[in-house]
């Protein structure tokens, strides 16, 4: 049986402009650099293909610095896809940018219309349910927007929190398999996993925690070494992807592509 939570055929991801340099971050701790994130997006995307699935790479937006981070303008489920609607002013516009090539994939295609605020990177999927993490990017009203999508489809939403100063949700946790979820401890302490097995990243790795099972892979922030062995140990096979760009502005890698 397949799990549409990280078994998958497809992939978007959409190169980095030059731009990038003027993406949004919490705190300046540098300016990316666009040939050396080039070269990280594509070991990344070659690492998606690796795994047998097809990557539709979009060409890079300079009028949208964090167009690269595509994860948060989408939600894609196995019934349908949803847009979003970010809480990010300047992130507004990419969602209409990311609406053709979502409209040539899904015979569904819902968006988020409503006042609310809503971006992908607030939201996991595990197959049992899906988790929204409210955060300053998502409110309560665009949680609700998009529970009544997934209720119309069969599954169940959970309006969970994200940890004040965290981005956002999955900045913080991914999912490993159906039962198994990666965390931070600050994150898994709030007590929105109960139920599942939690691995948590080694104190100090905290930015491993953003990381994506995609088919037979787990990809990782390189750089993190006591997590990368823990995984390994667990039985899963760890790719790691030079982050530091990404970082630079918040990013890991569920935000570099849209996974169905
Ligand atoms: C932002 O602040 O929106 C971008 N610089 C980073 C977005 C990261 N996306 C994600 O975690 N899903």
């Amino acid at each position: 049986m397949t799990n549409p939570s990280f078994e998958f055929t497809r992939a978007i991801t959409r190169r980095p402009a030059a731009s990038i340099v003027n993406g949004l971050r919490a705190e300046d701790i540098g300016t990316p650099d666009l040939e050396t994130m080039l070269k990280a997006h594509a070991s990344y995307v070659a690492a998606l293909k690796s795994t047998g699935a097809e990557v539709i790479e979009l060409d890079p937006l300079e009028a949208y610095p964090d167009a690269v981070f595509v994860e948060d303008t989408a939600l894609c489920l196995p019934q349908g896809a949803v847009l979003m609607r970010p809480g990010a002013p300047s992130r507004m516009g990419e969602v209409a940018e990311m609406a053709p090539a979502l409209r040539g994939c899904y015979e569904d295609l819902r968006e988020i219309k409503g006042h609310g605020h809503i971006e992908g990177g607030d939201i996991l999927v595990t197959g049992r349910e899906i988790l929204v993490g409210r955060s300053d990017r998502t409110d309560a009203a665009g949680v609700a927007e998009l529970a009544e999508i997934a209720a119309e489809w069969g599954h169940s939403l959970r309006e969970v929190f994200t940890p004040e100063g965290v981005l956002h949700f999955k900045t913080d946790c991914s999912l490993m398999d159906a039962e198994t979820i990666l965390s931070t401890r600050r994150l898994d302490a709030s007590g929105c996993f109960e139920g599942y097995r939690v691995l948590h990243v080694a104190d100090g790795e905290e930015a491993a925690a953003n990381a994506i099972r995609f088919n037979n892979l787990v990809l990782m922030a390189a750089g993190f070494p006591r997590t990368a062995e823990m995984l390994d140990r667990e039985g899963f096979e760890v790719v790691e992807i030079d982050n530091r760009d990404c970082a630079k502005l918040d990013g890991g890698m569920s935000c570099l592509s849209l996974r169905f």
